[in-house]
């Protein structure tokens, strides 16, 4: 029996009713890990997979499930992304990978296959709130460490009483845990977040590495003082060093220690215009593809930071808040992909993500491979993320050929 295609209505029904939930003012959706509108999008996901008879459950780490999970005795293909999102960010951002491993599951779940197929939204993938990148995935391919397991949220909310409240539960967390020999491979399609196809106008893009990924929180302790009466010589100004911080980061690239590197959040104490900031705290990102230039270029960092700090009478600590591997995609994988892309005459295209994603936590235990949609403009994060109907329908179509191709008899990926 043939599987039934991709439903283009329901699909792009999904996308605009899920972008209605944390909606910004600004246009944006706000969904951070565990945060309520994240619970809320989860909750319609389960009311829209149950309405198609497809069983769910939440694991330990408050990863959602929908249809059959991974269990002793077969071998699982798992599709999936993420539903929390960035501050402001758009519509696509992992809930489309998500929607369409729903799609996919949906149509092929009453097919005699040779292997099940589940559909997964990994949970706190952004870490916009809980400071976990990864969180989900990371559960999920036994890499979380133990730290990160107790860390309160930037609003100071602790993820032990966030996860519960999504259906987790911290004291099990292991629980969350795959069994590599239950997993046939994991699939993820997602927004390109790059402008690589729309200037090569490639409607889908197959992703050959993905970058790793260092994570610092730094806390740049001044002293506060009044911004009236203290002399400039001798003030311990944390404001001022975490400017010149911020530029000191920016720089990396430009001395070749890593691809890109960013200080994306910076939070100052008492924040008030006429008192000097007593305390900064900030986060940088550094990005490679290479993993020992990525641990060169964190170093380099927290090298630059010390030094400047010392220098300006501040105290700096930095920790290591996230960190992920740079990773290779799986050929075999590849290769179905782009067999399913020749079957429809769909021409591709094979690129490295800038981005991170759950696929590189995950190809720690399983052959892993992503597919990519073009984004319009190149960008990402941003409330005017976009990618057209046609593109979205077609990336999820691709998603479902290829499941079908791995998993409609045994062995497929050898
Ligand atoms: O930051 C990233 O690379 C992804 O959006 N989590
Ligand atoms: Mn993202
Ligand atoms: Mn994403």
């Amino acid at each position: 029996m043939p599987a039934q295609p991709v439903n283009r209505d329901r699909l792009l029904r999904r996308l605009t009713e899920l972008a209605q939930i944390g909606r910004s003012e600004s246009g944006g959706v706000t969904r951070p890990g565990f945060s309520l509108a994240d619970l809320e999008a989860r909750r319609y996901v389960v009311r829209e997979a149950e309405n198609s008879g497809l069983p769910t459950a939440v694991d330990a780490a408050g990863n959602l499930w929908l249809g059959p999970r991974p269990h002793p005795g077969t071998t699982t293909l798992v599709l999936g992304s993420h539903l929390d999102t960035v501050v402001d960010a758009g519509p696509l951002d992992g809930v489309y990978g998500v929607v369409s491993a729903l799609e996919a599951v949906e149509n092929l779940t009453s097919l005699n296959l040779a292997h099940p197929v589940a559909a997964v939204a990994f949970a706190n993938e952004e870490g916009a709130l809980h400071p976990q990148p990864f969180w989900g995935s990371l559960a999920t391919s036994g890499q979380l460490s133990t730290p990160a397991a107790a860390t309160t949220a930037y609003d100071g909310t602790l993820l032990r009483d966030a996860l519960t409240r999504a259906g987790g539960n911290l004291d099990v967390i292991d629980q969350a845990r795959l069994d590599p020999h239950q997993l046939l491979a994991y699939l993820e399609l997602h927004v390109e977040q790059g402008p690589v196809l729309e200037r090569e106008c490639i409607p889908i893009g197959i992703v050959d590495a993905i970058v790793g990924r260092v994570q610092l929180e730094v806390e740049l302790m001044g002293a506060a003082a009044h911004a009236g009466t203290t002399p400039m010589p001798g003030r311990s100004d944390a404001l001022a060093a975490a400017a010149e911080i911020v530029l000191a980061v920016e720089d990396l690239p430009a001395a070749d220690w890593c691809q890109v590197a960013t200080v994306g959040r910076l939070e100052a104490a008492p924040n008030s215009p006429n008192t000097i900031a007593g305390l900064v705290r900030l986060t940088v990102d550094v990005r490679d593809a290479d993993e020992a230039r990525l641990h060169q270029a964190a170093g380099e960092a927290v090298r630059r930071i010390e030094s400047i700090a010392q220098r300006r009478t501040v105290k700096a600590s930095c920790t290591r808040a996230a960190s992920s591997k740079p990773v290779l995609t799986d050929p075999a994988l590849r290769r179905s992909i782009a067999a399913a892309a020749a079957r429809r005459a769909v021409p591709t295209l094979t690129l490295t993500s800038g981005a991170g994603h759950d696929a590189q936590m995950m190809a720690a235990i399983t052959p892993a491979a992503m597919i990519f949609v073009p984004s319009v403009g190149g960008v990402s994060h941003v409330p005017h993320e976009d990618t057209s109907p046609d593109d979205l329908v077609l990336g999820a179509q691709m998603l479902q050929d290829a499941a079908l191709a791995l998993t409609s008899h045994p062995g497929s990926l050898a």
